[in-house]
């Protein structure tokens, strides 16, 4: 029997013969994530050798500098994105401002918000990171990259998509027509479709995912709904409690096996840590093209209109109905004062 081995190339193209609108441009744009993704991947896998292989933690056996694992990661989506001919420019985690794309290049429609390495502090302990990206079409006319080009509800993203570096390396993805989930084969080099169409369990695992550590920092909604997870009323389902510090790898879980991921705000710090534009507006489309839910904890995430580039939002992501009972909760603690 053959078995059917789809690389992330194929079906792209595969999508592009779908819909005869396709450009290509957009492709471009995947083509190049994909590539980053792998560069990384080898560059993340190896990072535990650096101490072996002799690194004085400065600079390389060869006398280069050692760049933190964010940075070099940066520098490698820059660096392949920026040749992308599609582009308009980029917004990075990494970088305060908007990165422009050479002068020497007409600006392409499209606009790109990434988190080169996200959770990059989990890699000294070997734990999960990712990769996370977002992809806009410039609405403005002419050349010139206006700032409601770059401030674009979470509703207009063309794609959004992240890049696992776990276990397996995975890239996930939506264009709008489902999330797909393809792995990395580092024997061959290709991203293997290894899930087409996947859908977030409903009901799905009774997980809640939040670091409770916080617990005497939260609102008083916020509390007594994680007490509602951790103690069900009498015949309710009993809930795990799964944390890993690393959104993409929380996040992953939760769309694999449902559940719901948390990083709300604080009275100290209400909107909370997670930045809208690169973190969780692509993990919002992703969840709801999946048949989630993404929430503020108040407002559907994909409405919201973003203020800054590097703007930060409260997070309620996963299972539709644990989603929507977090907002329930919330909103009966705001009403009550
Ligand atoms: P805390 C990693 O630093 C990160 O940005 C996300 O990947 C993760 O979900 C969150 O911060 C963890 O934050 O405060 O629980 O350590």
């Amino acid at each position: 029997m053959s078995r059917s081995i789809t690389t992330v190339e194929h079906f792209i193209a595969e999508q592009e013969r779908e819909h005869p609108e396709a450009t290509g441009a957009f492709t471009d744009i995947l083509l190049g994530i994909s590539l980053a993704a792998k560069v990384i991947s080898a560059a993340v896998n190896r990072a535990g050798l650096i101490d072996i292989l002799g690194v004085s933690g400065t600079e390389n056996v060869h006398g280069e500098a050692v760049q933190k694992m964010d940075d070099y990661a940066n520098g490698v989506l820059v660096g392949i994105l920026g040749r992308c001919g599609s582009l308009s420019g980029m917004i990075s985690e990494e970088e305060e401002g908007f990165i422009h794309i050479p002068e020497s290049r007409d600006p392409g429609p499209y606009i790109i918000a990434f988190d080169p390495l996200d959770g990059s502090s989990n890699i000294d302990v070997n734990i999960s990171v990712g990769t996370i990206f977002s992809v806009y079409r410039k609405q403005s006319a002419g050349k010139k990259v206006r700032k409601s080009d770059l401030l674009q509800p979470g509703s207009a993203q063309l794609a959004a998509g992240y890049v696992l570096y776990g276990s397996s390396t995975m890239l996930v993805f939506t264009t709008g027509a489902g999330v797909h989930g393809f792995t990395l084969d580092p024997g061959i080099g290709e991203f293997l479709l290894s899930y087409r169409n996947m859908k977030i369990p409903s009901p799905g695992k009774n997980i809640y995912s939040i670091n409770e550590a916080y617990y005497e920092r939260w609102t008083r909604g916020q509390q007594r709904l994680v007490e509602r997870f951790r103690s069900p009323p009498d015949g309710g389902a009993s809930f795990s409690a799964r944390y890993v510090g690393s959104m993409v790898a929380d996040f992953h879980r939760t769309l694999l096996r449902g559940g719901i991921f948390m990083y709300p705000g604080t009275r100290d710090k209400p909107e909370g840590k997670l930045r809208l534009l690169y973190e969780v507006s692509p993990m919002a489309l992703i969840c709801e093209q999946a048949g989630g839910r993404a929430s503020d904890g108040r407002r559907r995430v994909l409405d919201l209109e973003p203020n800054g580039l590097h703007q930060r939002v409260p997070t309620f992501i996963g299972s539709p109905e644990l989603v929507e009972m977090a907002e329930r909760f919330l909103a009966v603690a705001r009403q009550s004062g």
